[in-house]
C-alpha cells in the first residue's frame, strides 16, 4: 500500500495518456497506483512492466475511494463531472492531468496551442516552421504523441495541441507561448454551455510568457498581466503589428501590418481557415524571435498542404472535386470549409455530413449551407438533428455512404465539390475520424 507516504498518487485512465504517465512516473522511481473504469483498458499489458499488478484496479473507478489517494493524473477521456471524482475532489484531492505533469518536468521552452478547430495543423505548421529555422523542436499533446513521451535532452522547442479536457486539468500553464485559435461550441455533451468550455479553453494563457489570438474571434482574447507581448491575427486587413490579409486581384497577401510577407499563391495550405492558421503560425514565429521571410520558412509554405483527412483534396472525376474533411468533428469546422471553399454565385457544394453530434446545435450551420451548398446528404446517428436544422434545403438522408457517394456522383455536374464534412464524430459508426475519412477516400477512388 502506498498510504502512509504524504503523497498518494493515481493514474486514472490506461489509453495514450495514462501509459504516458505510468511510463514517466516509472521512470522517476515515483509510486503509483492505475485505476481505469473498463475491465481490459488499451494499456494494460504495457502497464503491468511498469506497476505492480496488485496496484493496478480495472473495472470500476469507485475504488479510488478506498486508496488514500491524494493526487490523480485524469486522462483526458474521463469527465471531471463523474461521481467518484467530484466527490474525492470535494475532499481536497488534486485533479491533475499529464499536461500539468509535463509542466512539472519540461527542460526547455513549450508553446501551448489550442482552439475548437485547426489546432493538429498550426501544431505541425508551427513545428515544422521552427524546424526549418534549425530548432529540434517537437510536436505533440492532443496531437497524437502524448507531451510526457517528448521530453528528451537538447530539445529546443516543445509544441503543444492542447484540447479543452487537458486544459481543464492544468493549474498553472505558464507556456512560453500560448495561442487560442477559436472558441465555437464542441463537446458540448462535456460542458455546462459555451462559456464553461471557453473558460477551459481560456486556461491556455494561464501564466504565459506570450500570446497569439485571433482577432475576429473576442472569446480567444487573454487577459493578461501588462507587459506580455501579444499578437493578433485577422483575415481582414491588419492594423499595425497585427498579421492580416490585403486582397489583390488574382489573390491575397499575408501581411504584418503594411509589410506584405507571402501571396496566396506562394502558400500551399487553401482557402481563407487555412489562410488563418498561417497567420496565426507565423505570429508565432515572430514572437519567437525568427525571420519570417527565411528560405526555410517560404519553403515549408509551400509545401505543407496541410494533413490528411482536413479539407484534403482527394480526386477530381469528369470536373467533380472530392474533399475528405472527415476531421471536421463539429458546426465550426464545416462552417470554415464552407466558407473557405464555397463560392455563393456558384452554390456548387454538395455536402455529406452525420455521425455523432456530442450534444451540438446545428443551426448555426443553415446560413452558409443555404449559401453555399446544393444539396446535402445525410447519414448516421444525428442526421435527422442536423436536418430539422436545415429548413428550406435540400436534404436526402441514407444508411450507407455508400448510397451517398454513388448518389452524389450521380447528381453532380463539372465545376461541383462534393465535400465529405460531418460537423460530427466518428465514434457511431467508425473507430475514428481516420477510419470514416478512409472510407471516404477509399469510395471515391473507386469510382
Ligand atoms: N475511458 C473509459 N474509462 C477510463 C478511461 C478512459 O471509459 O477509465 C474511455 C474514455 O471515455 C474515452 C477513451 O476511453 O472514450 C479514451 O480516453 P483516454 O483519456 O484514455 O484517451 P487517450 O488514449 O489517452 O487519448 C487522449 C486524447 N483522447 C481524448 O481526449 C478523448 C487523444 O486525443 C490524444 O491524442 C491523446 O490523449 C494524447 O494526448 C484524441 C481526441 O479525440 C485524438 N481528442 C479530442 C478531440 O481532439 O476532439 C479532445
Ligand atoms: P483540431 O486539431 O483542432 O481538430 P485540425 O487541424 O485537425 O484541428 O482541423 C480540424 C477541422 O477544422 C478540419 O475539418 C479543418 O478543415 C477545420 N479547420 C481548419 N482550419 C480551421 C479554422 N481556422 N477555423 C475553423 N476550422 C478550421
Amino acid at each position: 500500500s502506498l498510504i502512509g507516504s504524504d503523497r498518494v498518487r493515481a493514474v486514472v485512465g490506461l489509453g495514450a495518456t495514462g501509459l504516458s504517465c505510468v511510463r514517466f512516473l516509472a521512470s522517476k522511481g515515483i509510486d503509483f497506483y492505475v485505476v481505469d473504469s473498463r475491465d481490459n483498458p488499451p494499456g494494460l499489458e504495457e502497464a503491468k512492466k511498469f506497476c505492480p499488478e496488485d496496484r493496478i484496479f480495472t473495472g470500476d473507478l469507485s475504488v479510488l475511494d478506498t486508496l488514500g489517494v491524494t493526487e490523480l493524473y485524469v486522462s483526458p477521456g474521463i469527465p471531471l463531472r463523474t461521481p467518484v471524482l467530484l466527490d474525492l475532489a470535494s475532499r481536497g484531492v488534486a485533479m491533475r492531468g499529464d499536461i500539468d505533469l509535463f509542466c512539472d518536468y519540461a527542460d526547455a521552452p513549450f508553446i501551448a496551442i489550442t482552439g475548437s478547430n485547426a489546432k493538429s495543423t498550426v501544431t505541425t505548421l508551427v513545428a515544422l516552421l521552427l524546424q526549418s529555422c534549425g530548432k529540434d523542436a517537437k510536436a505533440g499533446g492532443n496531437l497524437g504523441l502524448p507531451a510526457l513521451d517528448l521530453l528528451s535532452p537538447n530539445t529546443d522547442y516543445y509544441v503543444l495541441e492542447l484540447s479543452s479536457f487537458q486544459l481543464e486539468t492544468t493549474h498553472a500553464l505558464q507556456a512560453d507561448l500560448a495561442c487560442l485559435l477559436n472558441v465555437s461550441a464542441d463537446h458540448m455533451d462535456r460542458y455546462e454551455d459555451l462559456y464553461e468550455y471557453q473558460r477551459a479553453k481560456q486556461k491556455v494563457y494561464r501564466g504565459c510568457k506570450a500570446a497569439v489570438c485571433n482577432k475576429q474571434d473576442i472569446l480567444t482574447a487573454p487577459l493578461l498581466a501588462e507587459g506580455v507581448p501579444v499578437r493578433a491575427f485577422t483575415t481582414k486587413s491588419p492594423d499595425l503589428k497585427e498579421f492580416g490579409m490585403l486582397k489583390d486581384d488574382d489573390g491575397a497577401w499575408l501581411c504584418r501590418g503594411v509589410e506584405r510577407l507571402y501571396h496566396t499563391s506562394q502558400i500551399a495550405l487553401k482557402g481563407t481557415h487555412n489562410h488563418a492558421n498561417v497567420l496565426a503560425a507565423l505570429a508565432m514565429l515572430e514572437l519567437l524571435g525568427e525571420d519570417l521571410m527565411s528560405e526555410g520558412v517560404a519553403k515549408v509554405l509551400k509545401e505543407f498542404g496541410g494533413l490528411p483527412h482536413r479539407t484534403e483534396t482527394v480526386r477530381t472525376y469528369n470536373g467533380v472535386t472530392f474533399i475528405n474533411d472527415s476531421k471536421g468533428t463539429n458546426v465550426g469546422a464545416t462552417l470554415a470549409a464552407l466558407e473557405g471553399l464555397g463560392s455563393s454565385s456558384r452554390k456548387n457544394i454538395l455536402l455529406i455530413a452525420g455521425g455523432e453530434g456530442k450534444g451540438a446545435d446545428f443551426l448555426p450551420l443553415r446560413k452558409s449551407v443555404t449559401d453555399f451548398v446544393r444539396k446535402v446528404y445525410l447519414f448516421g446517428q444525428d442526421a435527422g438533428r442536423i436536418g430539422e436544422s436545415l429548413v428550406g434545403v435540400d436534404v436526402a438522408y441514407y444508411t450507407a455512404l455508400d448510397d451517398i457517394l454513388e448518389a452524389a456522383l450521380d447528381e453532380s455536374k463539372e465545376g461541383d465539390v462534393v465535400l465529405f464534412s460531418p460537423a460530427c464524430a466518428s465514434f457511431d459508426m467508425y473507430k475514428s475520424y481516420e477510419k470514416r475519412g478512409e472510407h471516404f477516400t477509399q469510395l471515391v477512388m473507386a469510382i
